[in-house]
């Protein structure tokens, strides 16, 4: 009897439960094979991973599960679970870096004739402080994947024939580099180098049982030795007894345990002395799985430990923004540390937080759950003005419609239908029932082109299609998949469509669609009764931001990474730098339209979804990558462009992938032009970036770009002046992804009606570009190299003159 109640008890509990989350599965069937034929094949497979099913392509550790002749090998480079940075070594060891000292580039690089005291990149090499290997394991052995998750992964190495095997749980944040020993002899190795007296690893000393400290000797990218501390632990995660003791061998290049290990070993670095206290009380408590629960605006983190024998309180680094989301309560679940803050490679110092789950409450949520289609706007004045550009945008489409929306590629394509549909939400207000009827008419057979792979002569230029692909679980293009026709099809596959067949950029090209798609939801609700279109739309959703496990043709949360707070743009292609970023705001429209396409179909936990998504990008977005005066995250000197440009986890590049003209390198942050948009690019962040650096720009009205500056700047702290000046542009010259309806109806909506109060900075000045050998760059000055130390790579102007061994 006490049984069934309980059952009972735990379904109505478990209903409760399902009720309140945002993160609900989408949808549990096999995506729909009219529109995504199922194949495989995939030009890049999956390497070194025993996961089976849908695989994460987007996240930290893809470097290390891809291998191929033309994409490269990913396995020699970092991943970056930040504030480490690890590598695997020759013997498939674990090896560790958290250098604080980053190398930074002037602009005088490729960047010409620009502000020479700003920075245009900078970025950390990495320094092998120590590396987590055993005796038994060497080069012949293999590594793989045998879990991943949405925070990370394990990573197992072994021996069958000595039946010994390491296994490393790598989590985003992870206060400390772990490894689980079966039947292994632990040996910690350093890329120090011993060098006069000073020996690679020297001052090991025992600090109690279980617990060491050492140092690290020379290293040509860095300037300080580190100190690191040392656990062993049993496998109850005691530390060990006294009968086991670590030493110096290999010319002091390792340290060795005394014998095989059924247990763990971790290792940290000690920042300042006054840490190790921390560190030791909290060593026994290891971070091997992650939950996340988003309820409404509240996002937790529960965090499964280890278990064992008295395990204390999980310690774990948290971003700035982590911090200032955690709730405070003094019956609260989490506590700052009493820990120096450790510097990441990017995104700034990352802090100590003590507790087993983190909750954070999300600052914008109010506002994102009630964002809406259009801005807000007072038509008073403007309508019939208004109302005529939308009437001759609307006339301009009824020829053009497919040049305007189908451009073969998902990316310019997709850029199309949302510009259209803005048209059309201008149409439903502005202009008669039957113009609106007449606009969306157009969408609609534009979506049909989509929804039927055998294209019809309407269709030609529609985007070659996607196909459910078997071996990653996704919705690749069609255009690079496996194009044997080609004459490199990995190289296809990574560049055509920006990437898309391989995993690139999915966030920016189907985000245009799924705001699309709800805005044709909205004004032809017929088309939610349309089974082909909803699979379509949620296709696309689930490819990117597939919510739940329970949907087991998709990895969870493709793009967003639920630790850093945004999302990461690169799919399959290694990059020894790690994950990037590039276009923020084409991120933001994704998590609007996954709102807005929740909302127009029904389902409040899709609706909520988006809107908690869009909540913590803004946030992050503000934190990282708008910088406003005194942004502390970044070099001054690098924070001053005020547009982070291409942010990769390990470096920073003022610049953009297609250019690095200041128009793009801004203007990218800028589009497409939504509610959404409107939360993350405040009025005061807007006229600094503008009496900065954009007021100095040509802004002719022949291009293109200057549309985007007006609109997704301008105008958002000087909409008169904006206004005017759209006002003087062609519809030709707009952005193709902007309708000059569009961008005047934008301006007008700005909320700081009247004149700006701005005056223009002075114009970019440009410092001396080469430094003579013998001297490096220091802002705009060149001066001397410190003794023992040269700089003879001309035009180099690293902050740091290389080290001379
Ligand atoms: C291998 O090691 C495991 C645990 O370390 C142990 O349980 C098992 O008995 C060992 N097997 C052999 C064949 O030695
Ligand atoms: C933090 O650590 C420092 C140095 O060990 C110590 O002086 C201080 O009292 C500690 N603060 C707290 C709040 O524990
Ligand atoms: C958000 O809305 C809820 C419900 O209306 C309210 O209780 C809460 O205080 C609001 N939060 C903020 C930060 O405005
Ligand atoms: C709308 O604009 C008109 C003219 O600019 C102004 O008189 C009116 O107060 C505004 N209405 C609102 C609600 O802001
Ligand atoms: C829209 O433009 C067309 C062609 O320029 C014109 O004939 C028509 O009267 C306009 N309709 C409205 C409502 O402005
Ligand atoms: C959708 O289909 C249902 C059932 O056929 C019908 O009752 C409903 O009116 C349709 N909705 C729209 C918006 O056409
Ligand atoms: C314009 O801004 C400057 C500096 O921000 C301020 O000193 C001045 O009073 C402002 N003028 C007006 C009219 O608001
Ligand atoms: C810099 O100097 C070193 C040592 O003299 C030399 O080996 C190296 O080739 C030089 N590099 C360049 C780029 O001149
Ligand atoms: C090696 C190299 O790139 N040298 C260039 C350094 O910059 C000067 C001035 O711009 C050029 O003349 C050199 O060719």
């Amino acid at each position: 009897m006490g049984g069934v109640l309980d059952y009972t008890l735990a379904v109505f509990l478990a209903i409760l439960h399902a009720s309140a989350s945002s993160l609900e599965a989408i949808s549990r069937n096999s995506p729909n094979s009219r529109l995504f034929p199922h194949v495989s094949g995939h030009v890049l497979q999956p390497k070194h991973t025993a996961v089976k099913g849908p695989k994460a392509t987007n996240k930290f550790w893809t470097n290390w599960i891809i291998s191929d002749a033309v994409a490269g090998n990913g396995a020699v480079h970092a991943i970056y679970p930040m504030p480490y940075v690890l590598k695997l070594g020759s013997s498939r060891e674990l090896k560790a870096s958290h250098n604080p000292e980053p190398t930074m580039w002037y602009q005088d690089g490729r960047l010409k004739d620009r502000d020479g005291s700003r920075l245009e990149l900078y970025r950390t090499p990495f320094v092998g402080e120590f590396a987590l290997g055993a005796v038994e394991l060497g080069g012949q052995h293999d590594f793989q994947l045998v879990s991943e998750g949405i925070f990370g992964i394990h990573v197992e190495v072994k021996n069958d024939q000595a039946n010994a095997s390491m296994v490393y749980p790598i989590y985003s944040g992870m206060a400390y580099v772990s490894a689980r020993y079966s039947g292994a002899t632990p040996k910690v190795t350093t890329e120090r180098r011993s060098f006069g007296d000073v020996t690679a690893f020297n001052k090991l000393q025992k600090v109690k049982p279980g617990v060491w400290r050492v140092s690290t000797g020379h290293h040509p990218l860095s300037r300080r030795p580190a100190e690191i501390r040392i656990y062993v632990l049993d496998a109850n995660l005691r530390f060990v007894d006294d009968t086991f003791e670590l030493a110096l061998s290999c010319d002091a290049y390792c340290l060795v345990l005394n014998k095989p290990l059924e247990g763990w070993v971790r290792a940290a670095h000690v920042v300042a002395p006054e840490d190790a206290e921390v560190l030791d009380a909290h060593a026994r408590a290891i971070l091997v799985g992650w939950d996340l629960e988003v309820e409404d605006g509240s996002v937790r983190y529960k965090f499964q430990l280890a278990e064992g024998h008295d395990v204390p309180e999980l310690l774990h680094w948290a971003y700035a923004h982590h911090e200032k989301m955690l709730q405070q309560k003094p019956s609260g679940q989490t506590r700052m540390a009493n820990l120096t803050a450790s510097q990441a490679p990017t995104k700034g110092t990352m802090r100590g937080v003590l507790g087993n789950e983190w909750h954070l409450e999300v600052p914008f949520f109010n506002q994102t759950d009630a964002l809406d289609f259009l801005p807000k706007a007072n038509l008073t004045d403007r309508r019939e003005l208004l109302a005529a550009e939308a009437n001759q945008s609307l006339q301009w489409l009824q020829k053009n419609w497919r040049a305007a929306m189908f451009k073969s590629d998902y990316y310019f394509s997709g850029k199309g239908f949302q510009k259209v549909a803005s048209v059309c939400l201008l149409a439903e207000q502005l202009l008669s029932p039957q113009q609106s009827e007449a606009c969306s008419d157009l969408l609609g057979q534009a979506f049909q082109c989509l929804l039927t792979r055998e294209k019809k002569q309407d269709c030609v230029g529609a985007p070659k299609g996607l196909v459910y692909d078997m071996d990653w679980g996704g919705l690749p293009s069609a255009l690079g998949y496996n194009a044997q026709w080609h004459s490199n099809p990995v190289l296809h596959c990574m560049l055509a469509d920006f990437g898309n067949s391989c995993y690139n950029d999915h966030h920016y090209h189907f985000g245009y669609f799924v705001v699309a798609g709800a805005i044709l939801a909205k004004l032809r609700p017929e088309w939610v009764n349309n089974t082909d279109f909803v699979d379509y739309v949620d296709g696309l959703v689930r490819d990117t931001s597939n919510p739940s496990s329970e949907d087991e043709y998709f990895p969870r949360f493709r793009s967003f990474d639920w630790f850093d707070l945004h999302s990461w743009s690169r799919g399959l292609a290694p990059n020894p730098a790690g994950k990037d970023e590039e276009s923020i705001s084409e991120e933001l429209n994704l998590h609007y339209g996954i709102h807005l396409w929740g909302r127009q179909t029904g389902r409040a936990s899709l609706q909520k979804m988006g809107a908690a998504m869009l909540a913590l990008a803004i946030t992050t977005v503000q934190e990282f990558f708008l910088m406003s005066q005194g942004n502390p995250h970044h070099p001054q000197d690098y924070a001053r462009n005020r547009a982070a440009g291409l942010l990769l986890q390990n470096e920073a590049r003022y610049s953009t992938y297609f250019g690095n003209r200041f128009e793009y390198i801004h203007g990218i942050q800028m589009l497409p032009l939504t509610p959404a948009l409107m939360l993350a690019r405040t009025p005061e962040f807007n006229k600094l970036e503008w009496s900065e650096i954009l007021c100095n720009l040509p802004l002719s009205t022949a291009d293109r770009w200057t549309s985007i500056l007006l609109t997704g700047n301008l105008a958002m702290f000087d909409p008169e002046t904006a206004f005017e000046r759209l006002q003087k542009m062609s519809p030709q010259k707009m952005d193709d992804g902007l309708t000059k309806a569009w961008a005047l109806y934008w301006a007008n909506a700005q909320a700081n009606g009247g004149k700006g109060n701005w005056s223009c900075g002075k114009p970019p000045f440009h410092g001396p570009r080469v430094c003579p050998t013998g001297q490096y760059r220091s802002g705009v000055q060149c001066v001397a190299c410190p003794a023992g130390t040269y700089n003879n790579l001309t035009n180099q102007t690293s902050h740091e003159a290389a080290w001379m061994p």
